[in-house]
C-alpha cells in the first residue's frame, strides 16, 4: 500500500498505457496484419480500415467504415446484391479472400491435444447462385486453417447456378492459386442441394467426407475436433459450432452453445443449453444433438453411404437435415456439436432462389422424411398444416426399404431417448375446451402403442378408412402393425388412433367411429380392466362394450352387450 502511494497517477497512466500499446502491436502482429513475413499472403482487394474496437471483439469491422458508399456504383453494387444474394455484397467485396476473425473458441479448447495422426477428408462445397467473393473467401479460408496433411480435397459443385460465369471464376481462381486440392464441377441441370451433395459425395476419396456451405469462414483449428471424434467412433457424426456472420455488416460472433431440435412444423430450431452446461468441461466436451442444422458436418464416408446417403427424392432446400438426424439416431448411430470447432456461417434473412417450376419442396420433403420416419406421429405435422394431407410427396419405397433393412428403432423410441424435451402439442398448454381444434393429450411416458386383438385371434381393431378420415368407422382385420393399427392410451383413458382421433362409442344402432378428441370423457372414455381372457373395451357412456358378430376378416366393429363373452374381449398388445 505505502509504496503504491509513492507512484504518481502520471505514471501509473503512462504504464498502462504502454501496456495497451504493446497489446495491440502483439495483436497486429499475431494476426499477421504488420507481420512483414505474412503479409504478401494478404490478398485484400482493396485497401479499407480494420477497426480495432477494443481487447475482445478486436476485429470488428463495422459497416459504415468498410461499408461506406463512396459512388453511385457502390450504391447499384450493393442494391444488386441483396436482391440476388441477400446479403451485403459490397462489404464482402471489400473484405477480399482473407481476413483476421476472433478466434472463438473456449480456452481450454486451445490446450486440447488432438491426435497427430488422423484420416484425411474431403470436403465438399455445393452452391446455387453464390457471389463470388463469399464463395472465395470460403475456400480460401478453408485452404489456410486446415492442416495440409488432414485435407484430401474440396469438391466444389456448382449446383447449375443460373449464370455460368462464378463457376467459370472460381475454376480460374482455384486452378490458379492451389490446383492440387480444388476441384470444381457443375451439375447439368438444377439439383437442388441434396442431390448436389450427393453428387460430390459420391466423388469424394477420403474417409471422411465433410460438408460446408457456400459462405462460410472456417475458423482457427476446426477441423481437428472434428476428425478427432470420427476416429474414436466411426459412426460419431459431428457438427461444429455455427458461429454468425452478419449478412448486413458481416461482424463475426460467437454463437453460444446449443444443441439441434425441431417444432412440429418440422422446422429445424436451435435449444438452450444454459442450464445443462455447469462444469467448465461442459463447454468443450461434444454434446449429443437431437438434430443438427444442416450444413455443416462430418461423418465417416463408408458409414455416410452404409446409412443411406441422402433421400434423392428431395428437391431443392429443406427436410434433409432433420431426415438424417433421425435416421443416424434411430438407426444407431450418434450426433454431436464439437464446442472446440468453430465456423462461421452467413445467417440471411431470405433465401434468394426457389425451385425451378415454383413447388413447395420443403413440404415435400418433409412429407417423404415424415413418411418413412415419423411413424403414426406425422399426425402432429398434419395438426399443423392440414393441407400438407393433399400434397403428393413421391415414391419412398426406396427409403422405407432401407428403415427395414437397418432395422433401425421407431420414431417413439427417438422421442423417449433423444428429445424427451420436446413433448407433444398441447402437453403443456391449458386445454381449451370444445371449440378448441383437438390438441391430444398424451402425457410423456404414456406413448406406448398397442394393437388392439380380438381375443384368440389374429384380428386387429382398425380404422375402415386412412387413419387421418374424421369418422371413419372401424372394422378388425388381419394384424399388421399399420398406422391404422396403432393405439395408444391417454392419461383420460381415451384410446387414440395414430396418436390422433379418438375411438368415440355409438349406442344400439350406431356405430362407433374415430372422432376429434373432445377432452370431455363421455363416449370417448373406454375402461380397459384386466379380465381374465381378455379386456372387455367397455364405454360407460353407451352401457355397452366395442365388439363383433362374427370374427372375420373385414368384420364391422358394433356396441355390443358385454355379456356375449368371445366377441367382446380384446388384448391389449404392446408394439
Ligand atoms: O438448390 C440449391 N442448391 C445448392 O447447392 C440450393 C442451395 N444450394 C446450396 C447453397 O448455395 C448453400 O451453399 O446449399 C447450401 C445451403 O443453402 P442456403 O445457404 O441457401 O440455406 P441455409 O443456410 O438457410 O440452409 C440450412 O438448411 C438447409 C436445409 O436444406 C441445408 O441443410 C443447409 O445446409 C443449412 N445451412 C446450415 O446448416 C448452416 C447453418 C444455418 C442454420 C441454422
Ligand atoms: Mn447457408
Amino acid at each position: 500500500m505505502g509504496r503504491m502511494k509513492l507512484i504518481s497517477p502520471f505514471i501509473w497512466g503512462s504504464v498502462l498505457s504502454s501496456v495497451s500499446w504493446m497489446a495491440v502491436v502483439v495483436y497486429l502482429w499475431k494476426t499477421h496484419i504488420f507481420n512483414p513475413l505474412k503479409i504478401q499472403e494478404y490478398k485484400w482487394k482493396s485497401a479499407f480500415p480494420v477497426i480495432v474496437a477494443g481487447p475482445t471483439n478486436f476485429t470488428q469491422i463495422l459497416d459504415d467504415e468498410i461499408g461506406l458508399i463512396n459512388s453511385e456504383a457502390d450504391r447499384k453494387y450493393r442494391e444488386e446484391g441483396f436482391k440476388k444474394y441477400a446479403f451485403n455484397t459490397l462489404i464482402s467485396k471489400r473484405i477480399g479472400d482473407f481476413r483476421p476473425i476472433p478466434d472463438t473458441r473456449h480456452k481450454l479448447c486451445k490446450k486440447k491435444k488432438f491426435p497427430n495422426v488422423l484420416d484425411e477428408a474431403s470436403i465438399i462445397v455445393c452452391f446455387h447462385n453464390e457471389d463470388l467473393s463469399t464463395l472465395r473467401r470460403t475456400v480460401t479460408t478453408i485452404l489456410r486453417r486446415t492442416p495440409d496433411r488432414l485435407l484430401k480435397e474440396v469438391i466444389i459443385v456448382d449446383d447449375n447456378s443460373d449464370d455460368r460465369e462464378t463457376y467459370e471464376n472460381i475454376r480460374n481462381f482455384v486452378a490458379h492459386n492451389y490446383p492440387k486440392k480444388f476441384k470444381v464441377y457443375r451439375t447439368p441441370q438444377h439439383e437442388g442441394l441434396i442431390r448436389a451433395r450427393l453428387y460430390g459425395a459420391k466423388i469424394a476419396s477420403a474417409k471422411v467426407i465433410l460438408f460446408l456451405d457456400s459462405h462460410v469462414e472456417v475458423n482457427e483449428g476446426w477441423i481437428e475436433p472434428l476428425l478427432s471424434r470420427i476416429s474414436e467412433n466411426r459412426s460419431t457424426v459431428v457438427t461444429p459450432v455455427i458461429d454468425m456472420i452478419s449478412p448486413d455488416t458481416f461482424v463475426y460472433t460467437a454463437s453460444p452453445l446449443v444443441r439441434g431440435g425441431f417444432n412440429w412444423g418440422l422446422h429445424f430450431k436451435w435449444d438452450s443449453l444454459r442450464k445443462k452446461l455447469k462444469a467448465e468441461e461442459d463447454f468443450v466436451k461434444p454434446i449429443e444433438s437431437p438434430t443438427m442444422a444442416g450444413g455443416l458436418f462430418a461423418m465417416d464416408k463408408k458409414y455416410f453411404e452404409d446409412l443411406g446417403a441422402y433421400d434423392p427424392g428431395m428437391d431443392v432446400w429443406g427436410g434433409e437435415n432433420l431426415e438424417i438426424s433421425f435416421r443416424i439416431w434411430m438407426c444407431g448411430g450418434r450426433l454431436e456439436i464439437v464446442p472446440c470447432s468453430r465456423v462461421g456461417h452467413i445467417f440471411r434473412k431470405r433465401r434468394p432462389y426457389g425451385s425451378n417450376r415454383g413447388e413447395d419442396t420443403i413440404t415435400k420433403n418433409s412429407l417423404r422424411m415424415a413418411n418413412v420416419w415419423m411413424d403414426e406421429y406425422i399426425e402432429q405435422f398434419f395438426e399443423i398444416k392440414p393441407e400438407a394431407r393433399n400434397i403428393s410427396y413421391g415414391d419412398i419405397s426406396d427409403r422405407l426399404r432401407l428403415r427395414r433393412e437397418l432395422k433401425c428403432k421407431d420414431f417413439k423410441w427417438y422421442l423417449e431417448n433423444i428429445y424427451p424435451e420436446l413433448g407433444l402439442p398441447g402437453v403443456s398448454s391449458e386445454p381449451k375446451g370444445l371449440l378448441n381444434n383437438l390438441k391430444p393429450k398424451l402425457l410423456r411416458g404414456n406413448l406406448d402403442v398397442y394393437h388392439i386383438a380380438l381375443s384368440g385371434t389374429n384380428l386387429c381393431l382398425e380404422s375402415k378408412h386412412e387413419v387421418t378420415r374424421r369418422g371413419s368407422s372401424l372394422i378388425v382385420a388381419r394384424c399388421n402393425k399399420s398406422k391404422k393399427q396403432r393405439w395408444t392410451e391417454s392419461s383420460k383413458n381415451e384410446l387414440l388412433l395414430a396418436g390422433f382421433y379418438c375411438l368415440t362409442a355409438g349406442d344400439r344402432y350406431k356405430a362407433p367411429k374415430i372422432d376429434k378428441c373432445h377432452l370431455m370423457g363421455g363416449d370417448q372414455s373406454w375402461s380397459t380392466k384386466e379380465k381374465v381372457g381378455g379386456i372387455p373395451l367397455y364405454s360407460s357412456a353407451a352401457g355397452l362394450c366395442l365388439g363383433i358378430e362374427e370374427p372375420r376378416d373385414g368384420a364391422d366393429v358394433v356396441m355390443t352387450l358385454c355379456n356375449s363373452k368371445a366377441k367382446v374381449s380384446w388384448d391389449l398388445i404392446r408394439l
